[in-house]
């Protein structure tokens, strides 16, 4: 745990006791604060007073006035589409207002540091898609290298539940836009943009506002190095913003598909599978991207760039860097090869949650029969036109699995449940096709998260082949 500096004595409200929440409560009360929680959940109060924490409820007359801040879970809104009552409460109250990210750029670095030899680095990764691939990509490469490294934030473990990091340790931390809007100190020494397209609109009002929340990671501290995704013209907006001129190798420009070799900078980029590495006008490395089984697809090979070039300005060499990709085991539900039965591959990408990820996962893989469907996100499927070229059928779940088929450009039967999916694709595929599971939708509308629907067609996958 990273105690929180610099609230000795104080009370702080927790709202939201989630991952995120507990961690924060924990890591406050570690520092020499009273965390104040609340949940709108009776549940999870009953888990914080479990835990010796007291709840109040914050939307009451005079709940702040003794309170020095008040610390908010990502994923309660904190402006649009409107804040969240307790938030606005603080607001009025004139109590500053910050989530466990900011507490942990104020509070990760310690008094030890100055004894290292090596001083840790935070490496920060945000962007659409591609991020928590890119964290545990970049992860696995500093353990094959015995660098003492942890992952924590958006990829599931709150970033106060961290151990101080150690000598040369490297902490990586996927970021969302929830988390890096609100932030009050945004510091890391390396930050990381993969890509932009189109998500959690509804919070940011709009796609200027959802920009503006991932820029803040780069604009609030100004990390020593910024490796930047310019295949949008968000990142190359944003990588110009950052450079002094094209010769600034503090920005890393990284692209799936372009050829990034003019100008004297630095830049990554992955052309029909090979990745290569331009520095100042010169070729610096290359990797062959194509058989590794970790990473397949042109939206991988984009995410290997991003990893390579946070762990080239870690000081990694190119060879070490390949050989650790070599073993990537790969995340559950992205891109995850679940089985392969009679010349069929069974893939669970249940992480292809909106409709570009899920135009990616589709230009993945040849001939498939494709399991999509759920709750359907602002922005329609306009999108995915154009992309199933390689589909051979469509099978839909969800509550609204008619409505979603009507909208596809590809013979689409409605099958709704999961199960009644995987039964028609699995009788159907013939050898040399994939089933693979890309929804382009939330799971919200029959599962709790993306996890339980990608454990779900596992499940079934299993059972219908008796593995
Ligand atoms: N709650 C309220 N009132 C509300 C809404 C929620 O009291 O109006 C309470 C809920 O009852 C619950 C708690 O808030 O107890 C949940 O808070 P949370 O949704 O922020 O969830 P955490 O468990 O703290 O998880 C959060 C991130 N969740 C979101 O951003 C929605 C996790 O990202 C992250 O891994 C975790 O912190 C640790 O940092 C998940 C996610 O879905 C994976 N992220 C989104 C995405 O990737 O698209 C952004
Ligand atoms: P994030 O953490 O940003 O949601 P993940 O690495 O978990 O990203 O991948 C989520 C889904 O997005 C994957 O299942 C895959 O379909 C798709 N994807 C992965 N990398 C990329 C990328 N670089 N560009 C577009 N889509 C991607």
């Amino acid at each position: 745990m990273i105690p929180v500096r610099g609230v000795q004595g104080q009370k702080v409200a927790v709202l939201g006791l989630g991952r995120s929440g507990l961690a924060t409560a924990r890591a406050l009360r570690e520092g020499g604060a009273e965390a104040i929680c609340w949940d709108d959940n009776p549940a999870a109060r009953d888990t914080a007073e479990g835990e010796g924490f007291a709840c109040r409820e914050l939307t009451r007359q005079g709940a702040f006035d003794d309170i020095a801040a008040l610390i908010v879970s990502p994923g309660i809104p904190h402006l649009y589409p409107k804040p969240n009552p307790v938030v606005r409460a603080a607001l009025i109250a004139g109590v500053p207002v910050d989530n466990d990210i900011g507490l942990f750029f104020r509070s990760v670095a310690s008094g030890e540091w100055d004894e290292f030899d090596t001083p840790p680095k935070v490496v920060a990764i945000t962007g659409s898609n591609g991020k928590s691939t890119t964290v545990a990509l970049l992860h696995h490469i500093l353990e094959h290298v015995g660098r003492d490294s942890q992952m924590a934030g958006n990829i599931g473990r709150g970033v106060l539940d961290i151990d101080p990091p150690r000598d040369g340790g490297v902490v990586v931390l996927e970021l969302s836009s929830y988390q890096t809007d609100l932030a009050r100190a945004l510091t890391p020494d390396v930050a990381v943009f993969t890509n932009l397209t189109p998500d959690h609109l509804d919070r940011h009002a709009g796609m200027g506002g959802y920009f503006a929340a991932k820029r803040r990671l780069f604009a609030e501290g100004g990390p020593d190095r910024a490796v930047i995704g310019v295949d949008e013209d968000e990142g190359l907006f944003l990588a110009g913003q950052l450079s002094e001129g094209n010769g600034d190798d503090r920005v890393i420009r990284v692209s799936s598909g372009q050829k990034l070799t003019g100008g004297a900078g630095w830049t990554v980029f992955a052309r029909k599978g090979f990745l290569s590495e331009y520095r100042k006008g010169r070729q610096a490395g290359s990797i062959d991207l194509r058989d590794i089984p970790g990473l397949p697809g042109a939206h991988n090979h984009q995410n290997a760039c991003a990893a390579y070039a946070a762990a080239r300005t870690l000081g990694l060499a190119p060879r070490v860097i390949e050989a650790a990709m070599r073993t990537y085991p790969g995340l559950p539900h992205r891109s995850q090869r679940v089985a392969e039965v009679d010349g069929v591959s069974y893939v669970n990408d249940s992480k292809a949650t909106n409709v570009d990820s899920a135009v990616k996962a589709l230009s993945a893989f040849r001939k498939i029969r494709w399991i999509c469907g759920g709750l359907e996100k602002e922005g329609g499927l306009e999108g995915l036109k154009g992309a199933t070229g390689e589909v051979v059928k469509a099978y839909v779940i969800g509550r609204e699995a008619a409505q979603f088929a009507m909208q596809l450009d590809v013979e689409a039967e409605v099958c709704t449940t999961m199960a009644q999916a995987v039964a028609q694709a699995s009788a159907e595929a013939e050898a040399g096709e994939t089933v693979l599971l890309a929804p382009a939708a939330a799971s919200f509308d029959q599962y709790d998260s993306f996890e339980k629907r990608g454990e779900d067609f596992i499940a079934e996958v299993t059972a219908r082949l008796q593995l």
